[in-house]
């Protein structure tokens, strides 16, 4: 069978072993932020995931953390706009895990984008903690021009950020490779990414392990 130790090398089993009990203790909700001047104090390592609405965000957090609902709990009405921050890691390699609001959603108005973007750009450009944007992709549709204005915005902001792809049990088995290396191919054009692709499936437990093997490392640079 290969594993992710195989994909990626240089994945070690203490990085994987720190993910792994980095996402088995406590995951909790702090705040959500409507504004840069609600953010907490960046006195700690700080990540954050961005996609598309409906790419998986939610799934994909929940299943990282082992919780059903973490997610979701952010995305009731009225906090959809917000930076949720959540608190993990404690005293050891303190984190905030940020889940971005969704874009991309056909039904929102162009005065709730321009308000999006605006808040956005303003969280990236002047966030000194963030270690890095896991920008999720879906595996079956690969990136689109409103992903690519996300990570434009990025390289622009000198933000590292990583392609995770979701929902992979949706392609046959054989395809998956397939999509990984186009998008790694695209990857090359854009300074600021993370030449490793991660492919995930919150549905069949594709790639968390390496998902959260990527955040534990950054907590320990
Ligand atoms: N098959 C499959 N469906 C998924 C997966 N992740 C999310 N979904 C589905 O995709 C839809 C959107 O997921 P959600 O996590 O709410 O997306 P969000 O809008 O990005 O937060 C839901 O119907 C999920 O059940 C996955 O890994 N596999
Ligand atoms: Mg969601």
């Amino acid at each position: 069978m290969m594993t992710n130790l195989d994909q990626n090398p240089e994945l070690t089993p203490e990085m994987m072993e720190g993910g792994r009990l980095l996402f088995a203790g406590p995951c909790d909700f702090v705040l959500g932020a409507a504004g840069l001047e609600q953010l907490p104090n960046a006195d700690r390592t700080e990540i954050a995931f961005a996609g598309r609405s409906n790419v998986g965000k939610s799934s994909l957090i929940n299943a990282l953390t082992g919780r059903n609902n973490i997610a979701r709990t952010s995305n009731t009405p009225g906090r959809t706009q917000q930076l949720n921050y959540f608190q993990m890691g404690e005293d050891k390699a303190p984190l905030y895990m940020v889940d971005l609001p969704g874009y991309g959603y056909a039904k929102v108005s162009k005065t709730e984008v321009a308000a999006w973007t605006q808040l956005l750009k303003s969280y990236l450009q002047g966030r000194p903690n963030l270690r890095r944007v896991f920008v999720l992709v879906d595996s079956r549709h690969g990136i689109k021009d409103n992903d690519l204005e996300i990570m434009k915005m990025l390289d622009v902001a000198a933000v590292s950020y990583q392609i995770v792809l979701t929902k992979a049990d949706k392609l046959k088995k054989a395809d998956r490779p397939k999509v990984v290396d186009k998008v790694r191919e695209q990857a090359k054009k854009l300074i600021a990414c993370h030449p490793d692709i991660i492919q995930t499936s919150s549905e069949k437990k594709i790639g968390l392990e390496e998902v959260r093997s990527r955040v534990f490392a950054l907590t320990q640079l």
